[in-house]
């Protein structure tokens, strides 16, 4: 089998590239390790920034989202058992954010595809890149007990941070830069209404807390564990006394509990690897870079790298243009890295570190005393919350 850019990974870089490949009339083949059930189990993030949303507007999948998504102009920072507002939109000049969930994405994303006619196989074992420092590139699998091959200009590495893309790569050939965060996030979904209209991240001395939501009657709840922390610990009861110690009095007596219908513990990360790019080899998204989530930035990054990689391939097919393909992987780090100081800042300035005493509480206090005391420091905030310029 031949096609012109094989794509490893169904999750929303995967499934976005190609898509827009596909409308452009370029020829692409989606290998998923898992099942599409699978990938659709996920619950991951919640924000999108406006650019990721005219992507998938773009990509023509945008209409649900328009319609049951949910416009935020602003968030709170709960610290010293008070709110303090962010207004996103006041402070970026009209700009805001979406929530909505990944999984939904996801969803009108393989619903596109499949109505596009366009190749995914699903719980493809072993995906193996090959030749991408060659002319002739190819990707082999295996499949109902037979191996496949597909020969191909391009690969695109959409496979997360564990995927086979990166490790494919000869160690001498990419640098990688790495904070691992001393906790987790602990997450639970319930279908009780959010405590606010908008999401509330809170600084406290038991540690840090977040409010989200998926809906208006659908709730998505974080806090701070530490990164060994079992799950099983957890009983719902358990979560909520947790969270409301951690909120401002009156924001805990408005919460509405109930029981949850998720529940899980993230760790915390912030890692990227340099180049993005290896021959005819590109890496997207996770694949190549992760942000602890405090910022809402991993799936904005992922659809941002589609972005310039997208536009890349459409030149070179289009337009005959190769310009594209080499400029990437700078385009794409200059992005990624500000995207990284931004959720290392956020989650630096949110969390309780196990060796920050109480020197570094009271600077983590200044610090958010200061931003509500400076519009050019709030700015800062905002500007990066909504997305930076792609
Ligand atoms: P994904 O979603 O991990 O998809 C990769 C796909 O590749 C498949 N795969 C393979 N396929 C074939 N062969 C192999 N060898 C393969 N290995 C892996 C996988 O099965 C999978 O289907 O990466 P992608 O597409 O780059 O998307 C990235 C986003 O998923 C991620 O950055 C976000 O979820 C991060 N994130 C958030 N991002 C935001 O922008 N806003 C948020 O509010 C936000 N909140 C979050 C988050 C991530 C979280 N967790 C659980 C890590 C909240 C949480 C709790
Ligand atoms: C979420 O709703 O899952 C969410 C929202 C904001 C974040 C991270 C996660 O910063």
């Amino acid at each position: 089998m031949r096609t012109q850019v094989v794509i490893i990974g169904s999750g929303p870089a995967g499934l976005l590239l190609g898509q827009l490949l596909t409308n452009a009339g370029i020829d692409n083949v989606i290998l998923e390790r898992s099942s599409k059930t699978h990938v659709l189990s996920r619950i991951r993030a919640g924000v999108l920034e406006e650019g990721t949303a005219q992507m998938l507007d773009e990509a023509g999948v945008g209409a649900r989202m328009r319609q049951e998504g949910l416009p935020h102009d602003g968030f709170d920072l709960a610290f010293d058992h008070r709110r303090h507002r962010v207004d996103l939109r006041g402070l970026t000049g009209g700009k805001r954010v979406l929530v909505y969930g990944q999984t939904e994405v996801t969803h009108d994303l393989m619903d596109g595809r499949e109505a596009s006619g366009a190749i995914s196989v699903y719980e493809a074992r072993d995906v193996q890149p090959h030749d991408f420092n060659a002319a002739n590139p190819s990707v082999t699998y295996e499949k109902d007990g037979q191996t496949h091959r597909i020969d191909c200009d391009f690969i695109a590495g959409c496979d997360g941070f564990h995927g086979v893309s990166r490790q494919a790569v000869p160690n001498n050939a990419i640098e990688t830069f790495e904070r691992t965060y001393p906790f987790g996030w602990l997450g639970i979904i319930a279908d009780v209404p959010p405590v606010g209209s908008e999401l509330i991240y809170a600084n406290h001395p038991r540690g840090f807390a977040l409010c989200s939501m998926r809906s208006t009657t659908r709730s998505r709840y974080y806090v701070q564990v530490a990164a060994d922390e079992n799950v099983e610990k957890w009983s719902d009861e358990r979560f909520w006394d947790e969270i409301r110690l951690r909120l401002p009095r009156q924001t805990a007596e408005a919460m509405t509990t109930g029981p949850s219908i998720e529940k899980s513990i993230a760790p915390l990360r912030s890692f990227v690897a340099e180049p993005m790019r290896f021959g005819r080899l590109f890496l997207a998204g996770d694949a190549a870079h992760i942000v602890p989530p405090t910022g809402a930035k991993g799936l904005n990054l992922a659809a941002s790298d589609v972005r310039y990689l997208f536009d890349a391939f459409r030149e070179y097919y289009l337009e005959n243009e190769s310009s594209g393909l080499d400029a990437y992987s700078a385009k794409a780090l200059a992005r990624v890295w500000k995207a990284e100081r931004f959720s290392w800042w956020m989650t630096s300035t949110m969390h309780r570190f196990p060796d920050q005493g109480a020197f570094g509480q009271k600077i983590q206090h200044a610090e958010l005393d200061y931003l509500f005391q400076s519009r050019a420091a709030l700015t800062m905030l905002a500007e990066n919350y909504v997305g930076l310029p792609l």
